[in-house]
């Protein structure tokens, strides 16, 4: 494997790399005879197991070369200029592998390639083919929700022993938020996350796309802006598991990982572990679901379907799913995460959470194009 970026979990501490169960090493990959054995992915980072491609690598054969992003623009900017290279791609369902169907970037499935596909939850694909007719071009990968990262005793420390730790309040009332800027408060740069936590907060529908939306969630931002130490999607990870930031929006799986990180540093190093914890606001959160896909383009669509079906082997899913505490689309992988993962809270929420959880709806275009200049301006305390 060419691994162009490490991912967080490794730069910060080695021994929590390989913590990972082994898939089974003799997993399906076939590869398509006639390609160069080759194959280039371009996924989200921190989204698979250490050893998923080696593994892949080792069962098939090909040469992985293997990329990272941390936002759906990244990706989008990539397939819509063309010639990418990229074979295997996983953007998120809503609004951006649907509206990537509908310009034609991605190749139509070959499912007599995909005998591990019978593993996917019809339920997941159900509403998949919603955007995707017929699930031609799009498979079900993860799926997550955006909360908050705590660090329970520097908040208690900031606000008191009643700090609204369930709550959206923690971030978006600036009393809370003024409090807390000291420890270090970070925030998505990922606008379908904030103008969803920020409408929900307000008790409004983040799917209305409402005239008067920006003007209440750029009011819910200004009020808090000059207690946020940094906007993204990546570096707060590292911020969360080191002590830097004590209050963090973010992906669920992504918290729980730099958690684990920080759990296990401070067990090497022999001191207490942190009190660390993703909560799902009671107000509500959005859920979302990843996808994976094949650009139009590529160069090694056999590589890439011999990929797709070695992730959709249940064993390789319940790895990944272990590794990075998301939930995983392949219902028969479910009763192979360890108990740890599949009984936590954040990964596998409890119905009554479940029912508070709000999918994105695709906005209509000039909505979406709102949203994203606001966005930019909000971040730039404009
Ligand atoms: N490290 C993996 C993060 C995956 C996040 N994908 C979802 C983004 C939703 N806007």
């Amino acid at each position: 494997m060419t691994l162009r970026l490490a991912p967080l979990a490794c730069a910060l501490l080695l021994a929590a790399c390989g913590g990972s169960k082994q898939p089974d090493a003799a997993a399906t990959a076939t590869p398509a005879g006639a390609e160069e054995k080759v194959l280039n992915v371009y996924n989200w980072s921190d989204y698979v197991a250490d050893d998923t491609v080696k593994n892949f690598e080792t069962a098939s054969g090909l040469k992985v070369n293997y990329d990272v992003y941390d936002a759906n623009e990244t990706l989008e900017s990539k397939l819509t200029a063309g010639a990418s290279g990229y074979d295997v791609v996983f953007p998120s369902a809503r609004p951006f592998a649907q509206r990537q169907v509908k310009s034609g970037l991605y190749a139509p499935l070959d499912k007599s390639k995909l005998p591990n596909w019978k593993h996917l939850d019809p339920q997941v694909l159900q509403n998949l083919a919603s955007i995707d007719p017929g699930n031609a071009h799009l498979v079900p990968y993860m799926w997550g929700t955006t909360g908050l990262g705590l660090n329970v005793d520097k908040i208690k420390q900031a606000l008191g022993e009643n700090a609204p730790l369930d709550s959206w309040s923690l971030l978006f009332d600036p009393a809370n938020a003024a409090k807390l800027a000291k420890c270090g408060i970070t925030v998505l740069d990922d606008d379908q996350e904030t103008f969803g936590a920020a409408l929900i907060w307000l008790g409004r529908d983040p799917n209305a796309g409402a005239a008067d939306e920006l003007d209440a969630v750029r009011k819910v931002y200004a009020a808090i802006r000059p207690f946020v130490r940094t906007f993204n999607n990546a570096e707060y990870k590292d911020a969360f598991a080191n002590g830097d930031a004590c209050l963090v929006m973010g992906y669920s799986g992504d918290i729980a990982q730099a958690s684990t990180t920080a759990f296990d540093a401070a067990k090497q190093a022999g001191k207490p572990a942190p009190n660390l914890r993703f909560v799902i606001p009671k107000e509500g959160a959005i859920r979302w679901v990843d996808v994976i896909a094949i650009p139009k383009d590529s160069k090694h669509p056999g590589n890439a379907h011999a990929f797709i079906d070695y992730l959709l082997d249940p064993k390789v899913a319940a790895a990944i799913s272990n590794h990075v505490a998301y939930a995983s689309a392949n219902q028969d992988a479910t009763a192979l995460v360890d108990p740890a993962v599949a009984q936590d809270p954040g990964v596998y929420p409890p119905a009554e959470v479940r029912a508070k959880l709000v999918d994105p709806a695709s906005l209509p275009e000039d909505v979406q194009r709102q949203r994203v200049r606001a966005w930019t301006r909000i971040k730039s305390g404009q």
